[in-house]
């Protein structure tokens, strides 16, 4: 009888154990995480030297072959994280998050698990992750990794309505093997530059919505629980652009270009408006397009990127502002001087964003932070700086 209800106990207790709860260095990080309001995004690989966005593969409907040929004239020569930092951190940004591999699946750390289609085979050979890593621990920056779910390279990804576009590559679907390899360099990621968080990408194009009724379905069992457990015992914080409800082990609530309850693009529709966790906004300083563009010379302005960032903090969400380098490793010089712009308003301002949560004032001109009993106020005009009321 005794054993009996000391195994019941045990089942009882063993079921209780497996429920998922973050721990304690979870709920340190995402807080942490949650302050820095202010990041920028780097969307950088092959695709700079083409110079017509990081979706060129898949838009031009180019011959992959011919396309993945080009990492054997990549050599940006200008390439200096030190540079890239200053930058960065002169601007009031806490943390970057950087395409370690888009969807071309262009690698830029020298990874051994895959097929050979990375920096190390380039006549740059130098390890650009490697580099930024330590510029940023240097700078004192978070680095984080954008890592693409969906593969425009590889054999064995099975496509989804967007790969399925790049019809020049030979599919032999085998999502046990490609799991088995996103596995392997999510290990390297973790164990080399350990990183703040992972920033996953390309679910979407394995998500149909049924015309008639709107229900949405997955068309692929990604098995995310080996993926995230593995980031999870690495102490690295999960974000997936997946556009749908925040799952139980996802720390970071992700809105492309887009702000909770707006949903101004259309894509987060599926999204329930923030719940506890972390929430960071990814937009763009060049409307259009995250990848390197030559013929894009639309810039958003200064005033134009704090007003963003202040419209964010009001809503407890991090602003993570995109840049795509160019094929020489440069960051557009029109960036570089709307971030110094932005740089000097958050060294007078900053006070009032980092660290911050969401206040009482939300109107369309006049919106708040709150810092313990102290709120601010800003107020917001087209075309100017938002301006702290005193
Ligand atoms: C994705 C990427 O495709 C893009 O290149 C960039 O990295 C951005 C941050 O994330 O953008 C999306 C995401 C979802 C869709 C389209 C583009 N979608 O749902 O169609």
């Amino acid at each position: 009888m005794k054993s009996l209800v000391t195994a019941f106990a045990l089942l009882a207790f063993g079921a209780a154990s497996a429920a998922y709860a973050p721990e304690p260095w979870n709920l340190r990080a995402r807080e942490e995480f949650a302050g820095f309001k202010f990041g920028i995004f780097i969307h950088w690989g092959l695709y700079a030297n083409y110079a017509q966005g990081e979706w060129y593969l898949q838009q031009a409907a180019l011959d992959e072959a011919a396309y993945s040929r080009m990492m054997h004239g990549f050599y940006p020569s200008k390439f200096d994280a030190g540079e890239w930092c200053r930058v960065f951190a002169d601007a009031g940004a806490k943390y970057v998050t950087i395409t370690t591999r888009h969807h071309d699946g262009f690698s830029l750390w020298p990874t051994a698990a895959d097929d050979g289609y990375n920096i190390a085979n380039t006549p740059f050979k130098r390890d650009v992750i490697g580099e930024l890593a330590a510029a940023c621990r240097e700078a004192g920056l978070q680095l984080n990794f954008y890592y693409s779910l969906m593969d425009w390279h590889r054999r064995d990804y099975p496509p989804g309505h967007c790969a399925a576009r790049v019809s020049s590559v030979e599919r032999r679907p085998d999502y046990p093997a490609y799991h088995r390899f996103m596995l392997a360099q999510l290990t390297e990621l973790l164990d080399r530059y350990h990183p703040g968080n992972i920033w996953f990408d390309g679910e979407w194009e394995h998500v149909e919505s049924d015309r008639a009724t709107g229900q949405v379905r997955s068309t692929l069992d990604w098995n995310y629980d080996p993926i995230y457990d593995l980031i999870h015992s690495r102490h690295v914080l999960i974000a997936n652009n997946h556009h749908r409800a925040i799952r139980e082990k996802e720390d970071i609530q992700l809105f492309e270009r887009d702000l909770p309850g707006e949903n101004k693009t259309g894509f987060s529709g599926d999204q329930p408006p923030v719940g506890t966790r972390p929430v960071e906004q990814c937009d763009v300083i060049q409307p259009g397009v995250w990848g390197y563009r030559i013929g894009e010379n639309r810039f958003r302005t200064p005033e134009d990127v704090c007003t963003m960032i202040v419209r964010a903090a009001a809503k407890n969400v991090n602003l993570l502002m995109n840049i795509g380098p160019d094929g020489s490793g440069q960051l557009p010089e029109r960036a570089v001087k709307v971030l110094a712009e932005v740089g000097k308003w958050m060294r007078e301002n900053g006070h009032a964003v980092y660290g911050t949560t969401a206040g009482p004032v939300q109107e369309p001109k006049r919106v708040s932070t709150r810092k313990g009993d102290r709120v601010y106020v800003f107020r917001l005009e087209d075309g100017k700086f938002p301006e702290l009321e005193r």
